[in-house]
């Protein structure tokens, strides 16, 4: 049986209902060794056979505790494809794969023909930084000579990332990271990006040169349309044409967004540094002092009184965009994110919007659940993801709210105790949905257990 075979509830527990810990944590293991290919982790065998940037980060979080010289060579795999000019690819192709694999592949983004790329081939795009975050804790869920020995390799490559995001994705000028494409957001399809969407030029027709190779593993109701494969790739064309160069972006580049979420991962990538700069003996005051004007950028720039929350700025016009999806939770993982704006997001977390509670009824949804256009079962357009709510389970423990955490991290081992290490999840019925064997659930729901 190949991974992406198992993890049915009935593969979990001969009674049908939810698995105990120790099925879900064997079944996690077993979903991670088998994604397991030579030197990194494929998020999916069927989905996504090739390395993935952010996905790569929360791997190496759950890897930390049962491999951890994985966790290492998983994070050193992804440096490898480290651009000279400090962006950590979204996309790490696999040469030993055939042609097809996965769609849009090397053929479409042609990396070598830009400036300063490895010799490997990759995406020009990035994705949320949280690898800063990932290797701090991996350290510390396995500290010891090798891990110190590790981190030391790595800081240097975590402060290039950060830089690259600092000098050249400051389209406004504002301390914030602009992504120039949704695949950069992660949340591919969020109803956040359906306005600056909307004004890329495309027709879903294009489509029909193409051969889309997820929905031929996947459903299609459960995946972006045609139309927005469509203008995803009249955006790669653009940077593409452009030489995957930064410079100009403001003039003529289709889609120009400031991200809650991105952003905090960046403020965020801050803080772990400081942390990781003390354990080498390293200075911590410089990447404090940043994580201290990226918080307040963000609140400046990204934070709305009206709503209490926080939404993504469109650069292209100017505006907040309105749709209150699960990125302006994503804040709370910045340890000094002021209490007006936590106090603030706890009440949105809460509402019917969101649900979360010590108790929760379902699990955390991506999009306001109360929103004529939720779609419980279209990807980033409704479903319960696990990163995400890893992440918010983080922002709502660091800022003193142990009884909320504990609810989502109930829910979130719920989850996968009844459906298995899903890519993600349906937000009223748990039932798992996409891959059935995805890698980051399997890591994270590792690391909610050791708890
Ligand atoms: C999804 O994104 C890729 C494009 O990068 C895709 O849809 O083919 C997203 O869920 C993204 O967040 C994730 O990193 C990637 C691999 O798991 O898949």
């Amino acid at each position: 049986m190949t991974a992406d075979a198992g993890a049915t509830p009935a593969a979990l527990t001969r009674t049908g209902g939810p698995a105990e810990p120790a099925a879900v944590r064997r079944l996690a293991v077993d979903t991670l060794d088998a994604n397991w290919e030579h030197d990194h982790t494929v998020p999916s065998r069927t989905l996504y056979p090739h390395q993935w940037s952010w996905d790569s980060a929360f791997i190496a979080i759950g890897l930390a505790q049962v491999h951890p010289e994985r966790a290492w060579r998983e994070l050193a795999s992804l440096f490898r494809a480290q651009w000279a000019d400090g962006r950590v690819p979204h996309i790490l192709f696999n040469p030993a794969l055939r042609v097809g694999a996965y769609f849009p592949g090397p053929e479409m983004w042609r990396s070598a023909d830009a400036q300063g790329t490895p010799t490997v081939d990759t995406s020009g795009l990035v994705q949320p930084p949280v690898h800063a975050l990932a290797a701090l804790l991996a350290y510390q869920r396995a500290p010891g000579v090798a891990g110190l020995a590790a981190l030391r390799q790595l800081y240097p490559a975590l402060v290039a990332e950060q830089r690259y995001l600092a000098d050249r994705r400051d389209v406004a000028g504002d301390g914030l990271v602009c992504i120039v494409h949704p695949w950069e957001s992660g949340l591919d399809n969020s109803p956040a990006w359906d306005a600056p969407m909307a004004a890329v030029p495309a027709e879903a027709a294009v489509m029909r040169a193409y051969r889309r190779h997820d929905t031929a593993h996947a459903d299609a109701a459960h995946r972006p349309t045609d139309l927005d494969y469509a203008r995803y790739l009249a955006i790669v064309a653009a940077y593409r044409e452009h030489g995957y160069a930064d410079r100009g972006l403001a003039d003529d580049h289709p889609f120009l967004v400031e991200c809650p979420l991105f952003n905090a991962a960046f403020g965020s990538a801050e803080h772990a540094l400081a942390e990781i700069a003390a354990l080498l003996g390293h200075d911590p005051g410089p990447h404090r002092a940043r994580a201290a004007r990226i918080t307040e950028a963000l609140v400046r720039r990204l934070y709305d009184p009206a709503t209490g929350t926080f939404q993504p700025r469109d650069l292209r016009t100017g505006r907040l965009i309105g749709a209150r999806t699960v990125l302006g939770l994503t804040p709370l993982v910045l340890p000094d994110l002021p209490t007006r704006q936590v106090d603030a997001l706890v009440v949105e977390a809460r509402s019917a919007r969101f649900g979360v509670a010590r108790h929760m009824e379902r699990p955390l949804p991506t999009y306001d659940r109360t929103a004529p256009d939720f779609e419980p079962l279209r990807y980033w357009r409704g479903p319960s993801w696990l990163n995400i709510g890893w992440l918010v389970r983080r922002g709502l423990l660091t800022h003193g709210h142990p009884e909320l955490a504990a609810g989502l991290r109930h829910s979130m081992i719920g989850l996968v105790a009844g459906a298995g290490c899903h890519e993600y999840f349906h937000p009223d019925t748990g039932v798992g949905l996409g891959s059935p064997a995805f890698s980051w659930t399997a890591a994270l729901v590792l690391d909610l257990l050791r708890e």
